[in-house]
């Protein structure tokens, strides 16, 4: 086995991303310890990484950590540091006050700061030299999401043997916004690094299609999923992600989450229609454009609080960012506006958790509501619109989705709406809240069918083969 210089061995498949799937976390005595923060991808990924030298490379989510790598259930982990300043110029500059904004639809306007920008470079340079350090010869690497874009091209610069796979987890954003970037050819370039550019969508692979064309000057490749990067071919193709469905299926079939939901049910007061949204509090998700639907159909007595509740579970984000303080703030006037004028004692018209909750607490309000809305002004994907379905196992409820989220393409009969359009939102809404059984059940079974035959594992494997990684020693053995 080969060792690196880290002392660990070198691996042949390496996840790059911007969070380690471990957080470091610091307590008042400045002792530190590992909390595992179980995602989507790492659940994805797992097998995989298990199944060969796998490591993954990331920031434990500290500033100014220094640790060792480390091995967590078999799974080798190499922190990056990052110091405050670097946090605060790459992470919650760069990444969240530039990027963010700017690949969706700048709902926000982003913020262009050169020092910003150069901590990106900076960071990205950084990771890309430990990749290089941990990599095998010939290992395929599959780095992760916006706050990395420019890592393909670096590492290929010092690491030509590696096998080099982007997927970018949010939208890439029309030509002509993107063009507003000062750094625009540089990021392209660095995608351009890579061997697979994957994104959620087709519209994404257009974008970058035409950007690499007119920025990079990239050639037609055989067919429509590869491009010429000086005779160095790159594919590119959209590669919609998904959730564990199967695992999600089975945990809200169990007799406690059942039991859960009935629960909630009582607790809310025994409504007729209970209506949730579910999402990390953010500005992209339009959080704002439900709660004014609920307000107005309140308004206008198409619906009475006596029957009707809203549940919105908010999970804490970017909480450094001012931005996100100002529209918690507003989201929260607006719970309060709603509940000053709708609810009785005891029962209020919108419940609003600012907290993240347990995985089976999630399964037991997916089951429990009669509608999910989901209204992002622009979103990736959107797992929580996947999630719900997935919990639907007995056809009930109804789904509202945004069609500017990527999960409205392969969603196609949820109840479909323009987040801009309040009365549109509204109408759709009342929709779902009155849809006959018939009619619903028909439509969840849709989309179960959908959700259920496409999981994060498909996602994963489809990407990979893409990316030509080869199969593990073992497997090729018998
Ligand atoms: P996010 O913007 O974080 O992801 P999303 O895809 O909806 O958005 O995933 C959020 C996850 O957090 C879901 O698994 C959800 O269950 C969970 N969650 C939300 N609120 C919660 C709460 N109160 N308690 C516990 N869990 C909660 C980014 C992109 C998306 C893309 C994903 C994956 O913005 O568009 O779908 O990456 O690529």
């Amino acid at each position: 086995m080969v060792e690196g210089s880290t002392g660990s061995p070198r691996a042949d498949f390496v996840v790059v991303a911007n969070r380690l799937p471990v957080d470091l976390e610091r307590a008042p005595d400045g002792s530190q310890r590992w909390k595992r923060s179980p995602g989507g991808l790492v659940t994805a990924l797992e097998p995989m990484l298990r199944s060969r030298e796998g490591a993954w490379i990331g920031w434990p989510g500290l500033a100014d950590a220094d640790v060792e790598p480390l091995v967590e259930d078999g799974l080798q982990l190499h922190p990056v540091r990052l110091c405050a300043q670097e946090v605060q110029d790459y992470y919650e500059g760069f990444s969240n006050g530039t990027l963010w904004p700017l690949y969706h639809d700048v709902v926000a306007p982003p913020a262009f700061h050169r020092h910003w920008w150069q901590a990106y470079v900076r960071v990205n340079q950084r990771f890309a030299e430990t990749v290089a350090e941990v990599a095998a010869e010939g290992a395929t690497i599959w780095v992760q999401d916006y706050q990395l874009q420019l890592l393909p091209a670096a590492l290929r610069e010092l690491r030509p043997d590696l096998r080099i796979g982007f997927f970018l987890h949010i939208p890439f954003p029309p030509t002509e916004l993107f063009m507003q970037l000062p750094w625009r050819r540089e990021i392209v370039e660095g995608l351009l690094g890579a061997d697979l550019v994957g994104f959620h969508t087709p519209g994404g692979v257009r974008n970058f299609r035409w950007l690499a064309t007119h920025l990079a000057g990239a050639k037609a490749g055989h067919g429509r999923n590869e491009i010429l990067v000086d005779e160095r071919p790159v594919r590119i193709g959209a590669f919609p992600i998904s959730i564990d469905s199967a695992a999600l299926d089975q945990l809200s079939r169990s007799d406690s989450v059942r039991k859960r939901a009935a629960e909630i049910r009582a607790d809310l007061g025994d409504p007729e229609k209970i209506v949730l949204g579910v999402d990390r509090l953010d500005y992209t998700k339009g959080i704002d454009v439900r709660l004014l639907a609920f307000q107005e159909l309140l308004e206008e007595g198409r619906i009475s609080s006596e029957d009707t509740v809203m549940v919105q579970l908010a999970t804490p984000s970017r909480e450094r960012v001012e931005h996100y303080q100002r529209m918690r703030n507003d989201i929260e006037q607006s719970v309060g506006r709603i509940n000053g004028e709708f609810s009785r004692v005891g029962f209020p018209a919108v419940h609003y958790l600012h907290q993240s909750l347990p995985r089976e607490e999630l399964a037991a309000f997916f089951l429990a509501a009669d509608v999910m809305l989901v209204t992002p002004l622009r979103d990736g994907m959107n797992l929580v619109a996947k999630e719900y379905v997935a919990c639907r196992h007995d056809l009930g409820g109804a789904l509202v989705l945004s069609e500017f989220a990527g999960a409205a393409i392969e969603l196609a009969q949820a109840f479909q709406v323009n987040p801009h359009d309040t009365d549109g939102v509204k109408n759709t809404l009342y929709e779902a809240l009155t849809v006959t059984p018939e009619e619903g059940r028909k439509r969840m079974k849709a989309l179960r069918r959908q959700v259920m035959t496409h999981d994060v594992d498909r996602w994963a494997r489809s990407f990979l083969d893409a990316l030509g990684m080869p199969e593990p020693v073992d497997a090729r053995h018998g």
